[in-house]
């Protein structure tokens, strides 16, 4: 690791340990609690750097929060706030709509990380398409990085928000789940592209009654495969995450999703569970871009 990168590290290694301390993420500035005062220590911040695949000497981590404390010292609730307050927020460059960015956002929102919804870029499309990596939105920029493609999106948001696992089976299987939420989505095309009034209201019937059900029949076969409570295992993790943003799209489109989650009672308990998990209770709401109902603008 480069000192360049060492600041973002920083803050996915200290998203981390909010997680193990089961405290808001680091940009909602709760990591440490005043009240008895305690403090991250230089050795904290290296265990933090190892779970994210970066190992660093306890040296090196003083140096990292050198910035920010005296010599020897231990970053204290202030320092750490002024720390992460020099950190520049991410950007993500998107139409104000419920979309293929809600799963980046909910990871960020999940986690209690600030960002900014650059939606002037967005609406202003296409003049801006040259300048994204792949002509396509969404884009996050990140201090100096800026990246295209929503899967790379979604899993730098679940980092920086201390969802992503740490070990690289948990991280298999996390990504399994990501991919399989993003196909699942990818389904809402099939309605959204027909431009036959009466073959569209088939479509969405279709996507309403066998393609959700099905797909989250799997979802929950896996689920009780693992014997574990979330898709993510034993705590919510990205993938869940994911689930919900999905579940999200597909009910403001107005399918009853009572129908999918009939024969699917642990990946309910799974998604109620995440619906009240962080900032997800207030997930920003935004304007439809899908919707199976006819007399809605965006059917
Ligand atoms: N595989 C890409 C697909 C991105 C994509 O399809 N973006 C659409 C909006 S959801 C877009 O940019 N459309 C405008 C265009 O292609 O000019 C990703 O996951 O980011």
């Amino acid at each position: 690791m480069n000192d360049s990168d060492s600041d973002l590290q920083l803050i996915l290694a200290l998203n981390l340990k909010c997680r193990e301390l089961k405290k808001p993420a680091a940009q909602g500035f709760h990591l440490l609690d005043t009240s008895d005062n305690k403090k991250i220590s230089a050795k904290e911040v290296k265990v933090g750097l190892s779970k994210c695949g970066k190992d660093v000497s306890v040296d090196r981590a003083k140096k990292l929060i050198s910035h920010f404390v005296p010599p020897g010292g231990q970053m204290n609730h202030s320092q750490y706030v002024r720390f992460i307050t020099s950190i520049p927020k991410p950007v993500l460059v998107y139409w104000p709509v419920h979309g293929r960015s809600d799963f980046c956002q909910a990871m960020l929102v999940a986690g209690n990380v600030t960002y900014e919804l650059d939606t002037d870029t967005a609406n202003s499309w296409p003049a801006a398409k040259e300048e994204t990596p792949f002509g396509q939105i969404p884009v996050l920029h990140h201090g100096d990085m800026t990246i295209g493609q929503g899967g790379a999106i979604n899993r730098y948001c679940a980092k920086l928000a201390g969802l992503y696992p740490s070990g690289v089976v948990e991280q298999a299987t996390c990504d399994m789940y990501l991919e399989q939420i993003m196909d699942i989505f990818s389904g809402i095309f099939k309605a959204y592209n027909e431009t036959d009034k009466d073959t569209k209201i088939e479509k969405w019937k279709m996507l309403e009654t066998e393609f959700l059900p099905k797909n989250f029949k799997l979802l929950e076969k896996n689920l009780v495969a693992s014997g574990k409570p979330f898709l993510g295992g034993d705590e919510i993790n990205a993938a869940d995450v994911a689930f919900f943003a999905l579940y999200g799209i597909y009910s403001k489109a107005s399918l009853d999703m009572s129908i999918a989650m009939a024969d699917c009672p642990k990946l309910q308990e799974a998604y109620d569970a995440t619906c009240k998990f962080g900032g997800l209770p207030n997930f920003p709401k935004r304007y439809l871009y899908f919707s199976s109902d006819p007399s809605n603008p965006a059917f």
